[in-house]
């Protein structure tokens, strides 16, 4: 199936805007609108919550229904809005979902998918969605079968969904573009991770930082016990790093956050800078993208998280551009009480050979808190 036909299949059907958050098994269509040529308005939400909102105030403005897209994992941030506004027994807003399905039963994923996809068809029709699940060999004569279906609900003030299995849609011109930033977001992982005392427990996000986070400690330490990958869960890294920092006054924590992760749930820079954690430290790998899934641009590529960070209180924030400051974070980490956060640049190349933990997500819990001690 192609994006673009879709995508002007949308619009036929009163579709004028698409919202959501960017997903690896989406990405053709991710591509697909970036680069549409029609006339539908797109936002890459801060979240799928955001992305549901977004679409309920498009519908209130224009009668017309909206599109909203997202990896199933983000179905948990949109189920509040859905739930509470759109359902038909609040405001009844229509709204067409594009999911993509990871961890679909019977298909090796990451363990993180693993529940989740389990999951998925379930959570849908809990929150009385109907849906249909397309795949490759999904036909035209079937996917207009199902936008037929879809349309009925949306006309009737309801939502539904369809759900996309990996391999789905064809790859077509991929959108490509350039943040401007010269410095590698591995490489200066492997900075940092060089540059920081053993005893410092690292937290890290959701998507490729983790597992070249990963890579490098094993390179460099030998191990990755001193690492909390957050592989799901988007957007909570900090308060996972500042849960442990609350408790163990003892150990210096470092939360290694994305810029998308960050934007997802930001209202976490405030809370963080008025807990005053002294052992806290925050450093956001910004390449204004989500690069993991696609490399698609965030809705926010202006955002300078170091001015948000010294804003919302913390004791300090900077941003670091040259790879000679990178190498001083551990120092600083070493010397200077937190909350502090050092933001840093970084262009959007990564690894085609990049690994994924080869242990079980327990096992690497368990690791990290034998670690904390
Ligand atoms: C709630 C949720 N939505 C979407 C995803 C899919 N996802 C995984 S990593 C990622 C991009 C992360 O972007 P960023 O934090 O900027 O890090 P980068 O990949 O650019 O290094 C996305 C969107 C997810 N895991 N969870």
């Amino acid at each position: 199936m192609k994006a673009s036909k879709l995508l002007s299949q949308l619009e036929h059907m009163g579709i004028d805007t698409v919202a959501g958050v960017p997903d690896s098994t989406l990405k053709q269509f991710c591509d697909g609108v970036q680069c549409y040529q029609g006339g539908l308005t797109h936002y890459v939400a801060v979240n799928e919550g955001a992305a549901v909102g977004l679409a309920i105030g498009s519908y209130l403005a224009s009668g017309k229904p909206a599109c909203v897209y997202m990896q199933n994992s983000g179905i948990g941030n949109m189920v509040n809005p859905l739930a509470s506004l759109a359902n038909s027994d609040v405001y009844g807003i229509p709204m067409l979902f594009i999911i993509g399905w990871r961890g679909e039963p019977g298909v090796k994923d990451e363990p993180q998918h693993v529940f989740q996809g389990k999951v998925t068809c379930e959570l849908l029709e809990t929150l009385a969605v109907p849906y249909s699940v397309i795949d490759r060999n999904t036909t035209d004569e079937e996917m207009d079968e199902i936008l037929h279906e879809a349309d009925k609900a949306l006309k009737h003030g309801d939502q539904f969904a369809v759900v996309v299995k990996k391999g789905t849609f064809e790859k077509e011109e991929p959108f490509t573009w350039e943040n401007g930033n010269r410095m590698g977001r591995e490489e200066a992982l492997e900075h940092i991770l060089r540059g920081l005392p053993r005893d410092v427990a690292v937290v890290s996000t959701t998507g490729k930082i983790s597992r070249e986070l990963y890579e490098q400690s094993r390179e460099i330490y030998g191990n990755h016990d001193n690492l909390f990958m957050t592989v799901g869960g988007m957007g909570h890294a900090s308060m996972i790093a500042l849960g442990i920092a609350g408790k163990r006054a003892d150990r210096k924590v470092v939360c290694i956050d994305g810029d998308g992760a960050a934007l997802m749930h930001m209202g976490v820079l405030p809370f963080i800078a008025s807990q005053a954690p002294e052992n806290f430290y925050h450093i956001v790998i910004n390449n204004q993208a989500h690069e993991s899934v696609g490399a698609m641009p965030t809705g926010c590529r202006q955002t300078e998280f170091s001015q948000i960070a010294r804003a919302a209180g913390y004791r300090q924030a900077r941003k670091l551009v040259s790879m000679e400051d990178v190498d001083r974070i551990g120092e600083w980490v070493s010397s200077q009480a937190g909350p502090i956060m050092w933001e840093i640049p970084v262009s959007l190349a990564s690894r085609a050979d990049l690994g994924r933990p080869k242990e079980s997500a327990r096992e690497n819990k368990e690791g990290f808190m034998k670690f904390l001690g």
